[in-house]
């Protein structure tokens, strides 16, 4: 594959949910060695090292469930201006932290792609949809609302102005098996393209993902992978707050970078909600090290050509 400067951003976000241990996360994948993978593979790395959330003085919010949004909210700010920075010199690897990260990381990288006149798309591996406004969620997590901000849902008043809205029907988010009944409502009347794992085990995960690639390329997008650990199967991921039985395996998750890779579309990637102290001697760190290594083009052999593509 094509040589890429990747820039590691670590964003220790542990504000999105009530459990604590996400902060460890860009530690976690330092020491399970992220940036001697990449550098192996022939890309250079740079390590920007870690982020801190801007300061930010915030109203009481609406729902009084939500949890720390001031904090949230300085986060938003910190990485959307972290990934227009990032983004003109190579391919922003974003070390989290939990998935309230990915409000300011795809908002950043929107942003980013409005100034070059490119269209964005979105590829959210996730079991859950993460699509709740700080008004409809009933947990008050906001590591369950980024697509919600995202994609310019009400009820996102106190955060910063969205400069580049991501459009539903560019949005594919693959390994569903926990929506909540708001979220449903919104993406069941909605386009964003829904694989759920009933999908993946009855066409098989390459399908729908090759399907949503080929209209990433038709119209020269740049595309964002948002990897949230419980898109992975407890049993082989287990450092995560929010594990769902039923999830993809090791193959699945290898098939789908190995599938993102031979494309050439992936432009940022999210490496989200990873817990290390729930891990098993490292287990899941690693796996997501090797998750990020066949995205960038970690191969047993090389296909045949008779078959590329
Ligand atoms: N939908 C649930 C809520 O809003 C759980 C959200 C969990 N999100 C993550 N990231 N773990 O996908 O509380
Ligand atoms: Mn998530
Ligand atoms: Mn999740
Ligand atoms: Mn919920």
């Amino acid at each position: 594959m094509t040589q890429k400067h990747c820039i590691l951003i670590g964003a220790p976000v542990d504000c999105g949910k009530r459990r604590q241990g996400c902060l460890m996360g860009p530690d976690a994948y330092r020491t399970a060695g992220i940036a001697e993978a990449i550098t192996k593979l022939g890309h250079t790395v740079e390590d920007i090292g870690n982020l801190a959330p801007a300061d930010v003085t915030v109203a009481a919010p609406k729902n009084p469930l939500v949890h720390k949004l001031a904090e949230n909210i300085g986060w938003t700010q910190t990485l959307m201006a972290a990934a227009q920075e990032a983004a003109p010199r190579g391919m922003p690897i974003f070390l989290g932290g939990d998935h309230a990260l990915a409000a300011g990381t795809v908002a950043g990288m929107a942003a980013h792609a409005q100034k070059l006149g490119r269209p964005f798309f979105a590829l959210w591996l996730d079991a859950h949809s993460d699509i709740h406004t700080p008004d409809t969620s009933d947990s008050g997590n906001l590591h369950g609302t980024p697509v919600g901000y995202v994609t310019g849902r009400d009820g996102f008043d106190a955060f910063p102005p969205l400069p580049a809205k991501v459009e539903t029907q560019n949005i594919c988010m693959i390994g569903l098996r926990s929506v909540d009944e708001a979220e449903h409502a919104v993406l069941a009347g909605g386009d964003v393209e829904l694989v759920d794992m009933r999908r993946i085990d009855e066409e098989g995960i390459s399908t729908p993902l090759k399907a949503f690639l080929e209209r990433v390329a038709a119209v020269d997008g740049m595309l964002h992978v948002s990897l949230d650990v419980d898109f992975l199967d407890p049993s082989v991921a287990p450092a995560v707050g929010t594990t769902v039985p039923g999830g993809a395996t090791v193959r699945e998750g290898h098939l789908v970078m190995e599938i993102l890779s031979d494309s050439e579309l992936v432009t940022s990637l999210d490496l989200v909600e990873l817990n290390p102290f729930l891990d098993d001697r490292g287990t899941t760190a690693n796996l997501m090290v090797d998750l990020t290594a066949s995205l960038l083009g970690r191969r047993v052999f090389d296909r045949p050509t008779r078959d590329k593509k």
